[in-house]
């Protein structure tokens, strides 16, 4: 018999990713979308597999559409994909942040535990729980302390806590995957790696002058989002639940990464890229570096992507955009 996966967030970067890779291992893939008044603005990235997918309206607030749907489809698998997930954005709107990614994660485990609890249960836990604490030679793993800087990090705090109370109180296959900053063509464009890839393909085409950005100092992790869902699919089929740090261990400053765009594009970056506080952070997490040693030994787990060719693919991507847009 096929096995069943019910993924929030499915129309997500991840959840887009996640569901192709599913149904490529002979899943049946279901999942929630949010209404939306433009349904079309929503779906861009998984229209190509929307044949292929089962939908249904739901939203991590709304726990008796949870509850009704994890009761008819009985999943195997769980993946807890769906969030505010941006961190910036969880500073200007940090009650709509808790409600979805810490009470939203509360009602699907609730919904999991009372009517599917033999299935397993993935939850998207982030390196912004690690927050300003690195360990001394530089690296955050399982072990690093969790002091997050932002109301999103906290919400993830919860959620890792919580998805690790309710595996030992009810014994659930519920795990954690830990994941690092990992980018695509598919993420929001408003991320800071999209953003410069975009915003440098508009000005190497015309389209724009000047690309304003916030702290150029920070350094990120970055690893891209098809390597990461494989991992996710990892640690859900492993002997046993529990948690696995996921990232590449190189770690690039945003500056390096605009260095690296527009030289590619045969620019310099210092001609257009200007500072503007709309974008900095009241606090900003300064530096990420992960190792996944436990997530490498345990599954043979590693990226097939560098920095450099994920950023290629970005490039490529948006070239083809906009030579496609002027055709
Ligand atoms: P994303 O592109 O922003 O996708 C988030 C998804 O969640 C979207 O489909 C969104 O739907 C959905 N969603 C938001 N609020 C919802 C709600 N109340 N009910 C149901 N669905 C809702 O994020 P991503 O980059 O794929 O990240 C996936 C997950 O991994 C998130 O939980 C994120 O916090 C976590 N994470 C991401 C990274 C990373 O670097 N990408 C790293 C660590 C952890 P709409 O389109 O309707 O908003
Ligand atoms: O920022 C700096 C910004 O928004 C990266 C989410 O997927 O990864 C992501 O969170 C860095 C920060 O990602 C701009 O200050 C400079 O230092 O791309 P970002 P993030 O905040 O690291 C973690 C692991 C998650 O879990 C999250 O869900 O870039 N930066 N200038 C900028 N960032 C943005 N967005 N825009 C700028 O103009």
């Amino acid at each position: 018999m096929k096995k069943k996966a019910f993924i929030t967030g499915i129309s997500g970067q991840d959840g887009s990713y996640l569901a192709e890779l599913l149904l490529e291992k002979d899943y049946d893939v279901y999942g929630i979308v949010r209404r939306n008044s433009v349904p079309e603005n929503q779906s861009s990235r998984i229209d190509h597999i929307s044949e292929l997918i089962t939908l249904d309206y739901g939203d991590l607030l709304d726990v008796s559409s949870l509850e009704r749907l994890i009761r008819i489809i009985a999943p195997d698998e769980i993946y807890n994909i769906a969030a505010q997930s941006h961190v910036r954005v969880s500073m200007d709107i940090p009650q709509f942040t808790i409600q979805v990614n810490a009470l939203g994660l509360l009602n699907i485990l609730e919904a999991y535990k009372n009517n599917c609890a033999s299935a397993r249960f993935y939850q998207a836990s982030s390196s912004e729980m690690f927050g300003r604490s690195v360990d001394e030679d530089g690296y955050q793993r399982e072990t690093t302390p969790m002091h997050p800087t932002s109301p999103y990090g906290c919400t993830k705090v919860f959620g890792f806590n919580m998805v690790v109370h309710y595996r030992h109180a009810y014994n659930l296959f519920a795990s954690n995957g830990i994941l690092f900053n990992h980018e695509s063509p598919r993420r929001g464009s408003n991320f800071v790696t999209n953003k410069v890839v975009k915003s440098a393909v508009e000005i190497k085409k015309g389209l724009r002058k000047s690309l304003p950005l916030g702290n150029l100092d920070s350094f990120r992790d970055w690893g891209h989002s098809k390597d990461y869902v494989k991992a996710m699919h990892m640690i859900l089929n492993h002997t046993e639940p529990d948690d696995f740090v996921c990232a590449t261990g190189v770690t690039n400053s945003v500056g390096d990464m605009c260095k690296y765009v527009f030289d590619k594009l045969g620019m310099n970056y210092l001609d257009f890229v200007t500072q503007d506080e709309r974008y900095l952070r009241s606090e900003d997490l300064k530096y990420l570096r992960g190792d996944s040693t436990k997530l490498r030994k345990t599954f043979g787990w590693k990226p097939e992507y560098t920095f450099e060719t994920l950023m290629d693919e970005m490039i490529e991507h948006w070239l083809m955009f906009y030579n496609n847009k002027t055709k």
